[in-house]
């Protein structure tokens, strides 16, 4: 399998992060900002990484959005299992995912990229870092008042987390699931940011330890 991706996304790094527990072999391709759409329109008919290629006959040639990614390799290899048995617990899984891609994921990189643009801008200080990160934050209207909103959304999301975490291992039943490979991929870039490391070292543990089981990198801070 080949995955289309950027080096920095924390939404690629949740499909690395399901393909390593899965133990599926695959490769990457990592793309270009501005050129992937050349690439991925005829494709996916999406702008957005990751895309998984199969390269597997009888299977589809290509998959985009990281929750479709997901359900493509639950199907393709069951075990060990990312979605849950019990049907309620499925559901609340699906939607714990939806909700971190939708909103929560969104948040991190309000507060991340306004980071890197401020109090972080030493981690790359040079005029080809900020330019980019200066599009990106064009791109998806990041200012103080969108990130102030944002910061409002992962206070609440990180107290949902840790009740949850607190009571299990789990996000949702019995083992890991979907719910918790989005939590731990899409939060992984407040990892550079001490407030949060300070605030939520349990955050940071489980981020740790779901890396370790599933054979992935750590992400940059820890
Ligand atoms: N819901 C999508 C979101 C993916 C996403 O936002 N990817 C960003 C990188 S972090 C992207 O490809 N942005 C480029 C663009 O929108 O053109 C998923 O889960 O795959």
């Amino acid at each position: 399998m080949l995955l289309l991706q950027f080096t920095t996304s924390h939404y690629c790094r949740k499909a690395r992060l399901a393909l390593g527990y899965k133990g599926i072999h695959y490769q990457v391709e990592n793309l270009t900002p501005g050129l992937h759409i050349l690439k991925l329109k005829p494709l996916t008919g999406l702008t957005t990484l990751p895309v998984l290629l199969p390269q597997i006959e009888g299977q589809p040639q290509a998959i985009g959005d990281s929750t479709q990614i997901l359900s493509f390799l639950e199907s393709y290899q069951p075990e060990p299992a990312l979605f849950l048995t019990n049907h309620e617990q499925h559901t609340e899984a699906l939607m714990l995912e939806d909700w971190l891609d939708e909103s929560i994921g969104t948040a991190t990189r309000f507060v991340y990229y306004h980071f890197r643009a401020d109090a972080g801008k030493q981690i790359d200080p040079s005029l080809f870092s900020q330019i980019v990160i200066g599009v990106i934050r064009n791109q998806y209207g990041i200012n103080n008042s969108s990130v102030q909103l944002a910061t409002k959304r992962l206070t609440i999301a990180l107290e949902e987390l840790s009740s949850r975490w607190q009571k299990s291992e789990y996000l949702v039943g019995d083992h890991l699931s979907v719910a918790d490979i989005a939590a731990v991929a899409l939060l992984s870039p407040l990892a550079l940011i001490s407030h949060y490391r300070q605030g939520y070292p349990w955050l940071f543990e489980r981020i740790v330890q779901i890396h370790q089981l599933c054979g992935e990198q750590l992400p940059p801070g820890l």
